[in-house]
């Protein structure tokens, strides 16, 4: 059994999508970042960084209990104890870590702090909104030029789309028009379209949960 530390978030719902997709029992521990919960004494001792996901796998293949965060390295754990979602091993594999390695080191960074400095201070600080959003949408256009030739990031679904679609899907909060990248948007529907994805997406609201709303939100527009 794993439990699962994670919240309604880009980098929390990979986790959610991943473990759905595999059909892997686990256990949702919800923890409300908001509020402050990833920075109290019990969640820092799963974790240093005090950000979510965690998980804690309770039947790892060696020894009793493994505990486990950064998002990327436990995609790639799951996917490489369950066999599914990464080639063990050649070029379809390194392409796999590839996207999700862009994911990790540009769209999450990039996109995060795009959406900082547009919502989450009230700060006007034009260069740095320029920058952040330049780049997410630049990135936008480089996944949109790839997938004009590709079904998925890498060449069957795998856990690059995973840690891909929560973000894509998060565009909407950024005002970013999803219909300007027509590839992109291909792609963001077919992975949309997975049952188990949708299910992923839903476990909060399974548990009551619904994410609370900002305070404002003028730019908001609905783009998918
Ligand atoms: N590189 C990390 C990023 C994790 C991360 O930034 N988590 C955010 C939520 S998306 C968080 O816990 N933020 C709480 C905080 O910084 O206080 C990963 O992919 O796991």
């Amino acid at each position: 059994m794993i439990d699962l530390y994670t919240w309604m978030t880009p980098n929390g719902f990979k986790l959610t999508i991943m473990l759905e997709e595999l059909g892997v029992p686990y256990t949702l521990k919800p923890v409300n970042i908001g509020e402050g919960e990833n920075k109290k004494e019990d969640f820092t001792t799963l974790t240093p960084n005090q950000k979510i996901p965690v998980i804690v796998d309770h039947k790892p293949k060696r020894g009793k209990s493994l505990t486990l965060w950064e998002s990327g390295a436990i995609l790639i754990y799951l996917a490489e104890k369950e066999g599914a979602f990464l080639p063990k091993t050649g070029e379809q594999r390194a392409k796999v870590l590839q996207w999700l390695m862009l994911q990790m080191s540009g769209i999450g960074p990039y996109f995060g702090n795009a959406f900082h400095f547009k919502k989450a201070t009230s700060e006007k600080l034009p260069y740095s909104l320029k920058r952040f959003m330049g780049e997410t949408q630049r990135l936008c256009s480089l996944l949109d030029h790839h997938l004009s030739n590709s079904d998925y990031l890498a060449k069957n679904y795998s856990i690059a789309d995973i840690s891909t679609y929560p973000w894509i899907r998060s565009l909407e909060h950024l005002g970013v028009p999803l219909g300007k990248y027509l590839h992109l948007k291909r792609w963001y529907h077919m992975i949309d379209a997975r049952p188990k994805v949708q299910e992923g997406m839903s476990v909060f609201k399974a548990m009551g949960l619904v994410k609370p709303k900002r305070k404002s939100n003028p730019t908001k527009k609905k783009n998918v």
